[in-house]
């Protein structure tokens, strides 16, 4: 599981916190690795590929922040095109780029992201499928992971959630939606729980859009 570092003048990203706070649990005979991206374009890939190595994950879920979304964001596609609207932590900025060259325009989330929705839902916990991870780092990632992902001999379940603000950021905004911090770690939680205990669903039938 990775989250990422706060970004765009935040102090804190609560995809890490959650991270963090899941690290070392064990989840349906699974052990947890918690692990922090850097929200640089540049270095979130190569740190992505050192943990896949490290580690040799039967399952990633790759967490972000995505700011004024209400509820946990099951994120379906992702899109082979870079398109920054801020600079990143290290102050880049691609605009209209491809993440890889002469590869797949986009791949959807292996993950089972219908079965989470009804298990986020059934929790009472606020979620909804998301058709865009957006245009940054965190879109960056999903692609990343899943090109990783569709060539790797194994088959390794993988995809990207979104999650909103913690309370303590909403505030600076006016009547932005947030979630509190136990809340997201129950759902993350429970979104692993699903995606090593569900075959199958509509979902998994993984692969790429061209
Ligand atoms: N959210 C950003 C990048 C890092 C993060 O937590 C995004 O949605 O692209």
């Amino acid at each position: 599981m990775t989250g990422f570092d706060p970004f765009g003048g935040e102090a804190i990203n609560p995809s890490f916190e959650i991270a963090r706070a899941l690290d070392g649990e064990i989840v349906a005979g699974h052990h947890i690795v918690g692990a922090m991206l850097p929200t640089e374009f540049a270095r979130s890939l190569p740190a992505l590929d050192a943990l896949l190595r490290r580690h040799r994950p039967a399952l990633v879920v790759a967490l972000g922040q995505a700011g004024g979304r209400a509820g946990i964001s099951l994120e379906r596609v992702a899109i082979n095109l870079i398109d920054a609207r801020v600079p990143d932590n290290a102050g880049d900025q691609p605009v209209d780029v491809r993440i890889v060259e002469n590869a797949a325009n986009a791949y959807f989330s292996t993950l089972p992201v219908k079965a989470m929705l009804a298990a986020l839902r059934e929790a009472d916990i606020p979620a909804e499928l998301s058709q865009t991870a957006g245009g940054f780092v965190c879109n960056q990632v999903f692609y990343g992971l899943m090109h990783r992902l569709a060539r790797a001999r194994r088959r390794v379940r993988g995809g990207f959630v979104h999650v909103p603000y913690l309370p303590e950021q909403a505030r600076k905004f006016e009547d932005a939606p947030s979630l509190p911090m136990e809340i997201m770690i129950a759902a993350t939680r429970l979104c692993v729980r699903t995606a090593l205990t569900t075959e199958s669903d509509l979902s998994y039938a993984a692969g790429t859009l061209h």
